[in-house]
């Protein structure tokens, strides 16, 4: 058993935020690894993804910190928008700190509309603010000031000082470059690390200390299938796409590679067409994207097959987005 601190310290931290603001970027950069799938078109994340951080002090272990990075906030009223932004309401209820990712050039935007309170159910920024005023549930909330290399530094200053005035219950606001991942001197993201370090909670590790991430295999060739999926097509095609891995055999034997199939779901014919592409080209260069992905992150080679099925309408039917394990919305 390693050496723990007496006073352990554990808590859940949620990221949250607009589509796009980088939250996937950030809980990759933090851990290490790129494990949660990132793209540069919005809604990439559908399910909440666990990252769990493990923190020392003095070489010994002294805290852990279940991260939840969670799908861009969407106010549309589909059934499936519906059900992602159920994480999202989630995660924030049981956190004990709250990480509002955004995007620093589309926040200098959002601070006129909240700033105005132009609300209106509809609006994000509004359900933004609405909840960062009311939640003192959680202990802390902090802003992430993101993608400040697409900033100038003079609108940088101003644009604090404005969060400052119009959010006082924040407790820190800290300019990042998630992209720069662990290149802190670009980056700053050990500062968010520094952050969730001195906030924590005192409780007991509620995961293993060589646990990095509640993601089952599965889960984590669904999500790569789908960043092959976000980051190789436009247009609905991603947004009409969901994934399920139908099997995962691994053998007796530790020399055989495990066996993966995957059904892809689709919801038009023709959908399945430019999926597949001529002579079946594009499903493999998803495959071989998704199986490099899944053997860099864990070390493990697969074999991995693809199968596409139409399934019309999934997005929009309680029984499909159950199947592929959403919790459908209320
Ligand atoms: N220039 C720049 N781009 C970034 C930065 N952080 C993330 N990005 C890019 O922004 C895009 C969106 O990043 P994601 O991490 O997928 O964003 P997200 O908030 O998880 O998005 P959803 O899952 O759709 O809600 C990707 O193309 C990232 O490479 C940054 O610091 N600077
Ligand atoms: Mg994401």
């Amino acid at each position: 058993m390693p050496e723990v601190k007496e006073e352990f310290k554990f808590g859940r931290v949620a990221f949250f935020g607009r589509p796009n603001a980088g939250k996937s970027t950030l809980l990759n950069a933090l851990m290490n690894v790129d494990f949660s799938a990132t793209s540069n078109r919005p809604q990439t994340t559908r399910q909440n993804i666990k990252g769990i951080l493990q923190h020392y002090k003095d070489g010994i272990w002294s805290g852990q910190s279940l991260i939840l990075d969670t799908p861009g906030i969407n106010l549309q009223r589909g059934l499936l928008e519906r059900s992602m932004h159920n994480q999202v309401q989630e995660a924030l209820d049981q956190a004990d700190l709250c990480f509002w990712i955004a995007d620093s050039k589309s926040l200098q935007r959002d601070m006129a509309d909240i700033e105005l309170d132009r609300g209106g159910a509809d609006k994000i920024p509004y359900w933004i603010a609405e909840n960062v005023k009311k939640a003192r549930r959680a202990s802390k909330w902090i802003l992430i000031l993101n993608k400040i290399d697409r900033v100038g530094k003079p609108d940088l200053l101003p644009l604090i000082e404005r969060c400052q005035t119009v959010f006082p219950d924040i407790s820190d606001i800290i300019p990042i470059s998630a992209i720069h991942g662990k290149d802190y001197a670009r980056s700053n993201v050990d500062a968010v690390q520094k952050v969730i370090e001195a906030n924590l909670p005192v409780g007991s590790p509620e995961f293993p200390e060589e646990m990095w991430t509640e993601l089952t295999e599965r889960k984590l060739v669904e999500n790569l299938i789908r960043e092959a999926i976000f980051q190789m097509f436009y247009k609905e095609v991603p947004y009409k796409t969901e994934c399920q891995v139908i099997q995962f055999l691994e053998h007796e034997n530790k020399k055989l590679k495990p066996e993966v199939a995957a059904m892809i779901w689709v919801a038009t014919p023709s959908l399945k067409r430019i999926l597949v592409g001529a002579q079946g080209q594009k499903i493999k260069e998803i495959g071989i994207f998704a199986r490099k992905r899944y053997e860099e992150i864990t070390g493990q080679e697969i074999i991995l097959k693809l199968l596409v099925k139409v399934v019309n309408g999934w997005d929009r039917s309680t029984k499909h987005l159950e199947e592929l394990g959403f919790t459908a919305a209320p």
